[in-house]
Order: structure tokens, then C-alpha cells, then sequence
């Protein structure tokens, strides 16, 4: 008795502001209305005037007499006599405020009238009968809004959850206005359709309201769900959870429960005994998160799931791979063993790093399940979105348009989900239509810590789980000490992912009993929270003593189990000893094993040619130029771009848009899957590609051109994406890992702002096969260039990418006959800055036609896109041309007579042939564009250096002298010739900011550095 008032006493306040702050709802109709599907309204009686003026009928009170008049409309006697004969006058048009009359003694048959308002001196407490009604909704309703800020979540029982401070309370006065008092619990009251605590009783004591309130969202499951708008999704939930008996588990889930938390804890316990001083980042006190997730796959793949696909940061990521991946436990042993050398190339990985892939038979479902885990670096969070791009990649590779047969399953750390903005933006991609993974179950190992730091200096929020109310997620809070409801939250959770195909989050409320690590002394920072864990008992050790007490099983039989899993792990354990080589390509979480030789190597070295036939050029051009629907009507200016194409295509010339145009489509007539994504990539930044066509006169109405390149043609997938880098481009590099005969490209709307996805480009892209023996070919296209835009908008720091690249400045490579080739196998990407569309065509063409897959990291034009002279000759890109690493100079330079090259890349070249000819220099200096940055073209630099004997070498940027691509070309130039010559420089001076904000000023660096780059008697700084 005492908690039930405690337990009224704290939700008391909210009732009260619940009815001061909800704004007066009338009386509607329900149109529909079957169990388990909440009512919907007409609006037949909204404005009855009648009803309107009724001053009982305000705030929430309207919710309690819609209740009372669905009842009255199944059947009249199902109300009290006093509320009949209110709707029985409602209905009948009594004027405003006559509708009621105070009522007649219960069990009266016939009463007229005015019978009845002669009874009506006798019924004085009908106002508070309707209070107290009202009053015990909004008590129900509390119990779902606020009922988990009383449950009992936390099994150290010092919960870090303040509601008191937290907002939530601010601003409920009047706590009075609830009105029961503990006379009232033994008084029956009838249950509102909001609730299903009935079950099949429509009433119930008030005491007994409470204690099955209480049951079902005060113990161990805590459940936020009511800021979900969708009224089903609501009703659907509380059915879950209120459901007399509904969360009790059978014996045999009880029994796999003990099996599947035996090997959770076990295996931790064995690896602690054999290597007690390695870091394994353990789940100890999160032991029930092995049974969690096999729950969540076991109901899912009941569900038609084939696919899981998992993220997961350090903790507890070795029991995952053991128990619910089941890699092989020799496998994880050995890479204990530092004894051990490593097989494959490549700075590989720590173990609680690694990915996995497995398919295996779901015991539960008898059906088979591929099971994921992607490899993820230290930086907490990050895989997020990649894990989301495989899914979705996984989805459109097998047709599974709404999420029935992949899923995904993204871990959490408590301050990481709360702290990483990764997390957010990952979830505000979760309902775009060319980015929803159609639901992902989030799991947060909720051990109340950050390394050392505690909730209270983490986060600003009450939960660490609040992000996910932005998508209106439900999130089940739960006691990771009660493993049974663990098991029933998760189950409740595969179930609504499966059923709404929304995000859900399970909140796994437990401690870690450790440090960060297994060497870390939590008591340094944590003395009073490691006082109380060193008391907490284990939880496979309390769940055993409650089944062995319930004679589930006997003690024996018990430890009989646990010496079955202990031998194992022994066993596998002498195993491992066998294991002499490190092998990390038994660790890939995306084998492709039909692109590659069972060794995992290419199945060749040459790289097909990337020209196209010239039919095929006009046929995309004409594409490209038209609109392929009929009566589709496209704005006017929109008509006169797509007449220039048609005319450029006439003449046999691309410009930028169009040369991309030819390599999408020519790659989609092969059969190759493109999929563009980005801000605004549909029309282009620079409004230059016009992929997506916009009927001007029907909302909605598109048109995608490159759709009708060839009936039998893959699918183009061009998408406009959320505004964030770090969560598309992460997610655009999981697309393009699952399978490598796809382009999938990522463009940043203008280069500056692939820094916000820095973490991506350094953790994934750069280093991803060298961590984890996996390739990609994701090509990130950045606009860049100094055009006066200023600091931003400028310059997509061509310097970090070239920083990054793996090729050894000061070795001059053996030239075998296919090193061009060898060099691109060997690279960990691929950096380039076209100055031609129709080299631009051949390097997209080329990733794909490769025998591997490396990153693509394009310099991408913006005036250049318009500029009259960067346009190509179809025959640039018929079948004898391939992609041009260098562009020698095609003017009139005679070698002899030739002082200068000028080396550069990118737009400044035209700049350089204009200042050339103004200046009559076109023969003494030769300019040379370097259009594949790295692998740096050793072979070709060193044909133009043999070329023009008498030249001095100079390198020409319009960037920084700090910056663009000065610092990484000019030792490989010097290596090339041997060191022998200076390689000068004419370029801007060093800088702290990319570009100048100031129009002169940008003008006359311009002309300083082509005044030096041309200046013959002064051979550069
Ligand atoms: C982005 C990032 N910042 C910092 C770190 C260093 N770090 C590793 S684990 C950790 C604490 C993570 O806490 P939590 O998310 O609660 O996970 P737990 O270790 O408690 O399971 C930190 C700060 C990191 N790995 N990544
Ligand atoms: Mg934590």
C-alpha cells in the first residue's frame, strides 16, 4: 500500500497538468471501431453546439465522455442512467447547456424527462463520479507517460536518471487537482479503450488498476512510447505491455534463456582465466545482452528475416562474434596469441575490431540466417551509417523493397549514443525513401559509464537514449539484471520493427563490473558505484538460483551445462594452439566470392578497355538530351539545357554533364547498378546535370532520363540526400560494399564539406583495406576550385587526400609492362582531377571495369562545367581511348625549344594555355597535366622530363602553397629525374585559410602566380 501511494503520489502531477494544458476537445463520432484498432472520428457531432457549452465537457473530460458515449452508442444500458439521458438529449438538439440533467436513481426502467430531473436532488455525486473517472484516466495515462521513471531499472539501485531536475517536472503545480484519495481504491471504475490492463474486465477496482499499472510499467521494463503520434502504433504498444500474464515466460524459453546466458558468461569468465592482462573490453554486468540479441534474431528470422547485418563498438564484441555470430572460438583464441604472424598485407586490425560474415540454421525458425558484424574502427559510432547503407544495398539487391528479408541491428554505448552526433544524423535517415533500412532495432549497452566518466557530466538528457524520440522510435528501458524481461522487451521489439518497419531502441539498463578495461581501476573515479558492483551479485548466477528454486532445473543439471560450455571453450582453446598464421581475411564482413580467385586475389590483371562505340555515344546523348514521358512539361529554361545537349551531341562534343552522362548510362546498359547521392545531386549544385525532371504542372511528377537508357538496363538510383556528410557518406560506403559490381558515388555539394565526414574518409576509406582486407569502390566527387568564392566553397583540401595515399614518394617503381595497372592494384586509393569530361568519362568507366575495387576520390569542376574549351570530342571516348593519367602538351611546344614545363592539374591548366597565348609562349613552355594525382604516373612524368631536355621544372597550382597537390607532387617528381633538378613552384603563398574572401584579391594572386609560372628569367620561388 505504502508504494502504491508513493507511486500515485509522484504521477499525481502530471494528471493535473495534463488537464490544465490540454486544450478543450469536443465530442466526436466514431466511425470505426474494432478491438485493438483505436477509434477514428467523424466529425458528425464535433460541433454540437449542445455538448459544446457543457462546462464538464473541457480538457480530458472530453476524453472520459467519449468513452461514456461509445459505450451508450453500443447500448444505452451500459452507461449510468444520468449520462443516457444526457445523450439521449445531445442527440435529440437540446440547446446549449441543456443537454444535461442531473441524473435518476440507478435501476430506473422508463423515466421521463422530467422524472428524471426530479431524481436529480437525489443525485448529488454525479459530478464526482465523472471526476473520479476522469481522474483515473489521467491516472492510466500517467502510469504510460511517466511509469517509467518508477520502474525499477537500474540494478546498482543508484540510478543516474534525475527526474526531479530533469524539465519534464518543471511547471506541475496545482498537484491537488488529481482528487483520489486512498477511499476511492476499493470503488470500481470502468477502463477507457486507451488501456489494456483489463484484458477481458472493462472494470476494475482502483487498486487493482494501480497494481497492474504497476505491473506492467514499473517493474523492470520502463516504456517511453507516448510521444508517438501514430495512434495505432500507440494502442499497439500498450497491448504489448499491459496484456494481463502477457509478459510471462514459458519454461522452455526459460531453459534456452540459462543455456544462452551460461555461454555469455562463461565465455567471458574463460577468456579472463587464460589471458587475464589482454584487453577484451568484456560484458561483464551486461551478460544478458548475448540472449538479447539471439532473441531479436530468433523472432525476426520467425518473421522472414534472412539477413541480419549488426554494428557494435568494443564492449562485448568478442562474445558477439562467439555466441551470437558464432565465429569459431579457435578463431577468436588465436588472435590472443601474439606469437602469431599475420597472413595478408596491410596493417590489419585489433581483434575487438574485426568483422564477420556467417550463415547458419536459426534453431528457432529452422529457417537459415546470414549473420553480419561490420568491421568498425575505435571511433564510436561511426559504422552507424555504414551498417545502414549494406542494408539497404542488401535490401535492393534482392528485391526486398519494405525490409522483410534484411535487417539491421545497430549496438550502442550509453555516452556514445548519447554524445556521437553520428547517431542522430544516422537516424534522420532512417525514413528517407532511398535511405530507409524499413526499421533498426537499436541496442544500448547501458552500463551508466563513459570510460571513466558518469552520466552526470556526459549528457544533458534524462535517458542516454533520447535522440531517438526525433524519429519517434519507442525505446524500452529494461532491468539487464532481469533477463526474462530482457527477452520480452526484445521480443516485443523484433515485433514492432516487423510489424511498423520503424526504429526501436532497447535500453539495456546494467553496470560493467570492470574498469574501461580489464587493466583499468574503476575505483579511482568511480568509488562508490565500484563499491556497490563489487556487492551485485551476477546475473547468470541470480537467474540460476530463481529457476533452480522454481525446479526448472536441478543445481546439478545446472552445472552439468556450464562444464559442457567451460569444455568447449578448452577445446577449442588447444585448437587455437595449432594455429600458426593470422589469417584477417577470415574476419571480412562483405566477402565477394565471385569477383575475386577463391584466394582472394583478382581474377586478372588487365583492365578492359572504358571506351564506348560512337552509336552508343549518340543513343545515351539523345537520352541525355530528352524527355522520354509524354505529356511531361519541363520548365522553359530547363528545354534550352537539354536543346544544347541535343546540339553538342549533333556535333560530337561532351561537356562535363554530358560526359558523366555517357559513362551512368553506358555502365547501366552493362548491367552495372549507379546510385549518386548527395545534396542537391539530382539537379547538380551548379544546376548543370538535371538527372531528375520536374513536371511543371503535377505535383510530384518526375522523370528520370537515364531510367530509358535500355529496357534490360540496371537501375539508376540518383538521390537527393539528407543534409549531413558524415551519415550519407558513410552510408553510401556500406551500399558499395555489398557488392562490387555497382558505382556508387558520393558528391559533396562543394568539396570543403567532405570535413565534416573526415571521420569516414580517414577510418574507412582510406585505411579500410588495409585494416580489413576490404575493398571498395566508392568515388566521392568534390567540387573543387579557387574562383573567388571565398574561404569556403573553394577548396576540397586536395592536400590531406594526397597526404594519405599510400605510394612511396622517394622509390622509383619497377616499370613492368602493366604497371599502370599493378600501381592502381597496389594503392589504397585512387586521387584524380580531370581536366576533360572525357577523362572524367574514362575514370568512372574505369572503376568499375578494374579487376579490384579502389576508392575514387575525384577533384570535380565548377566553372569548368561551362567553361567553351573543357568540352571532348566523342572521339575522345571511343573504344581505342582509355583514361589519360597525364596529358602531355598537345600545342605547338617544340621539344628543343621548349625552357619550361609547366606540371599542374585541374581548371588551372585553361588559365595557364590562355596566359600562354596571350604572352606568344606557346613554344618555349609546354604545359602538362597531371591528371591522375596517385598512384602517382611515375612512367609518364618521366617521358615528359626526358621530352624536353633544356626545360626547367616548375609546378603550377592556384592553391596555397601549403595545400593542393605541390607538397606530394614534387618529391615524385624529383625521384623521377633523379633528383638531379629543382622542381619550382608558382602558386599562392602559404595560407592559413584555403582562399580569400576578397574578389581583387583573388584576382591579383591569379595573376601573380601566372606572372611567375611564365617569367622565364626568374625560374620560380
Ligand atoms: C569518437 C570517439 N571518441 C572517444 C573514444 C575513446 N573511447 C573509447 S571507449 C569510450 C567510452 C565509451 O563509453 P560508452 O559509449 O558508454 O561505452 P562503454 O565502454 O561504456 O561500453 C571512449 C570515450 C572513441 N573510441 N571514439
Ligand atoms: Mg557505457
Amino acid at each position: 500500500m505504502h508504494r502504491l501511494r508513493t507511486t500515485v503520489a509522484r504521477l499525481r502531477p502530471l494528471a493535473a497538468a495534463q488537464i490544465l494544458s490540454q486544450p478543450p476537445r469536443q465530442l466526436a463520432v466514431e466511425s470505426g471501431c474494432s478491438s485493438g484498432k483505436f477509434r477514428t472520428f467523424s466529425k458528425r457531432h464535433l460541433n454540437t453546439p449542445s455538448l459544446s457549452a457543457e462546462p464538464f465537457l473541457n480538457g480530458t473530460s472530453s476524453n472520459y465522455v467519449e468513452e461514456m458515449y461509445y459505450a451508450w452508442l453500443e447500448n444505452p444500458k451500459n452507461v449510468h442512467k444520468s449520462w443516457d439521458i444526457f445523450f439521449r438529449n445531445a442527440n435529440a438538439g437540446a440547446p446549449p447547456g441543456a443537454a444535461y440533467q442531473s441524473p435518476p436513481p440507478l435501476g430506473g426502467t422508463s423515466q421521463t424527462l422530467a422524472e428524471a430531473q426530479a431524481m436529480v436532488a437525489a443525485q448529488p455525486n454525479v459530478e464526482k463520479l465523472v471526476k473520479d473517472h476522469l481522474a483515473v484516466q489521467s491516472l492510466i495515462r500517467a502510469y504510460q507517460v511517466r511509469g517509467h521513471h518508477i520502474a525499477k531499472l537500474d540494478p546498482l539501485e543508484i540510478s543516474c536518471v534525475d527526474f526531479d531536475d530533469a524539465p519534464c517536472t518543471v511547471g506541475f503545480q496545482n498537484v491537488g487537482l488529481y482528487g483520489l484519495a486512498e477511499s476511492d481504491l476499493d470503488k470500481v471504475f470502468r477502463l477507457p479503450t486507451t488501456t489494456y490492463i483489463g484484458g477481458s474486465e472493462s472494470a476494475l477496482p482502483l487498486s487493482e488498476i494501480i497494481r497492474r499499472l504497476e505491473n506492467a510499467y514499473c517493474q523492470s521494463i520502463g516504456v517511453e512510447f507516448m510521444f508517438i503520434n501514430d495512434v495505432e502504433q500507440c494502442q499497439w504498444i500498450r497491448q504489448k505491455f499491459e496484456s494481463p500474464g502477457v509478459m510471462t515466460t514459458s519454461s522452455e524459453a526459460q531453459r534456452t534463456l540459462l543455456a544462452r546466458m551460461i555461454r555469455s558468461t562463461r565465455f567471458e569468465e574463460f577468456l579472463q582465466k587464460k589471458w587475464s592482462s589482454e584487453k577484451r573490453f568484456g560484458l561483464e554486468g551486461c551478460e544478458s545482452l548475448i540472449p538479447a540479441l539471439k532473441t531479436i534474431i530468433d523472432r525476426s528470422s520467425l518473421r522472414g528475416v534472412e539477413s541480419v547485418i549488426m554494428g557494435m563498438s568494443h564492449r562485448g564484441r568478442l562474445n558477439v562474434l562467439a555466441n551470437v555470430i558464432r565465429k569459431e572460438l579457435d578463431q577468436i583464441f588465436c588472435q590472443f596469441d601474439s606469437k602469431l604472424e599475420a597472413a595478408d598485407e596491410g596493417s590489419g586490425d585489433v581483434k575487438y575490431h574485426l568483422g564477420m560474415y556467417h550463415k547458419r540454421m536459426n534453431r528457432v525458425s529452422d529457417r537459415m540466417v546470414s549473420l553480419s558484424l561490420v568491421a568498425n574502427p575505435s571511433h564510436l559510432e561511426a559504422v552507424d551509417p555504414v551498417v545502414q547503407g549494406k542494408t539497404k544495398a542488401e535490401q535492393f539487391y534482392c528485391g526486398d523493397t519494405e525490409g522483410n528479408r534484411v535487417m539491421s541491428i545497430l549496438l550502442h554505448g550509453d555516452a556514445a549514443f548519447a554524445g556521437q552526433g553520428i547517431v542522430y544524423e544516422t537516424f534522420h535517415l532512417s525514413d528517407l525513401p532511398s535511405y530507409t533500412t524499413h526499421g533498426t532495432i537499436h541496442v544500448v549497452v547501458n552500463n551508466q559509464i563513459g570510460f571513466t566518466t558518469d552520466p552526470r557530466m556526459a549528457r544533458s538528457s534524462a535517458y542516454p537514449t533520447d535522440v531517438a524520440r526525433v524519429v519517434n522510435a519507442p525505446i524500452f528501458h529494461v532491468n539487464a539484471d532481469d533477463p526474462e524481461a530482457v527477452m520480452y522487451v526484445c521480443e516485443v521489439a523484433a515485433e514492432w520493427r516487423n510489424t511498423f518497419h520503424k526504429d526501436v531502441v532497447v535500453d539495456l539498463v546494467c553496470y560493467r563490473r570492470n574498469g574501461h578495461n580489464e587493466m583499468d581501476e574503476p575505483m579511482f573515479t568511480q568509488p562508490l558505484m565500484y563499491k556497490r558492483i563489487k556487492k551485485q551479485k551476477g546475473v547468470l548466477q541470480k537467474f540460476a538460483e530463481k529457476v533452480i528454486a522454481q525446479g526448472l532445473v536441478t543445481k546439478e543439471q545446472y552445472e552439468d551445462q556450464v562444464a559442457v560450455y567451460d569444455q568447449i571453450c578448452e577445446d577449442a582453446y588447444t585448437r587455437s594452439k595449432d594455429e600458426k598464421i593470422l589469417h584477417i581475411k577470415h574476419w571480412l564482413d562483405s566477402p565477394w566470392p565471385e569477383f575475386f580467385t577463391l584466394e582472394g586475389t583478382p581474377k586478372t590483371m588487365i583492365s578492359p578497355p572504358t571506351g564506348i562505340s560512337e552509336d552508343e555515344l549518340g543513343h545515351i546523348g539523345n537520352i541525355a538530351a530528352s524527355v522520354p514521358e509524354k505529356d511531361f512539361t519541363i520548365h522553359g529554361g530547363l528545354s534550352r539545357i537539354l536543346k544544347a545537349r541535343a546540339n553538342m551531341v549533333s556535333q560530337r562534343v561532351c561537356d562535363w554533364a554530358l560526359g558523366e552522362y555517357m559513362a551512368f548510362g553506358s555502365l547501366l546498359k552493362e548491367g552495372i547498378h549507379v546510385r549518386l547521392s548527395g545534396q542537391d545531386v539530382e539537379r547538380g549544385t551548379f544546376s548543370h546535370r538535371h538527372h531528375v525532371l520536374h513536371d511543371q504542372n503535377v505535383d510530384k511528377r518526375i522523370c528520370v532520363p537515364m531510367s530509358y537508357v535500355s529496357p534490360d538496363q540496371a537501375p539508376y538510383t540518383v538521390c537527393n540526400s539528407s543534409l549531413s556528410e558524415y551519415a550519407v557518406l558513410g552510408f553510401e560506403l556500406g551500399y558499395a560494399m555489398a557488392s562490387p559490381n555497382a558505382l556508387v558515388l558520393w558528391e559533396a555539394q562543394f568539396g570543403d564539406f567532405n570535413n565534416t565526414a573526415q571521420c569516414i574518409i580517414d577510418q574507412f576509406i582510406s585505411s579500410g583495406q588495409a585494416k580489413w582486407v576490404r575493398q571498395n569502390g566508392i568515388v566521392l566527387l568534390l567540387p573543387h576550385g579557387m574562383e573567388g568564392m571565398g574561404p569556403e566553397h573553394s577548396s576540397a583540401r586536395p592536400e590531406r587526400f594526397l597526404q594519405m595515399c599510400n605510394d612511396d614518394p622517394d622509390v622509383f617503381p619497377n616499370l613492368c609492362p602493366d604497371f599502370a595497372v599493378q600501381q592502381l592494384h597496389d594503392c589504397n586509393w585512387i586521387v584524380v582531377n580531370c581536366s576533360t569530361p572525357a577523362n572524367y568519362f574514362h575514370v568512372l568507366r574505369r572503376q568499375i571495369l578494374q579487376p579490384f575495387r579502389k576508392p575514387l576520390i575525384v577533384f570535380t569542376p565548377k566553372s569548368l562545367l561551362r567553361h567553351p574549351e573543357a568540352k571532348s570530342s566523342f572521339d575522345d571516348m571511343l573504344p581505342d581511348t582509355e583514361f589519360q593519367r597525364l596529358i602531355p602538351d598537345c600545342g605547338p611546344a617544340a621539344p628543343d625549344k621548349v625552357k619550361r614545363i609547366l606540371f599542374c592539374s585541374g581548371k588551372i591548366y585553361y588559365e595557364l594555355k590562355r596566359e600562354r597565348k596571350n604572352r606568344d609562349m606557346d613554344e618555349t613552355v609546354a604545359v602538362v597535366r597531371i591528371e591522375q594525382l596517385s598512384p602517382f604516373p611515375f612512367d609518364l612524368v618521366k617521358a615528359e622530363t626526358e621530352r624536353y631536355v633544356n626545360a626547367d621544372m616548375v609546378w603550377c597550382q592556384e592553391e596555397h602553397k601549403n595545400q593542393g597537390y605541390y607538397h606530394y607532387v614534387k618529391p615524385r617528381i624529383r625521384t623521377t629525374i633523379g633528383g638531379n633538378q629543382p622542381v619550382r613552384y608558382a602558386g599562392r603563398d602559404p595560407a592559413a585559410a584555403p582562399a580569400t574572401g576578397n574578389k581583387q584579391t583573388h584576382l591579383s594572386e591569379l595573376q601573380r602566380l601566372l606572372d611567375t609560372a611564365f617569367d622565364l628569367e626568374n625560374s620560380g620561388k
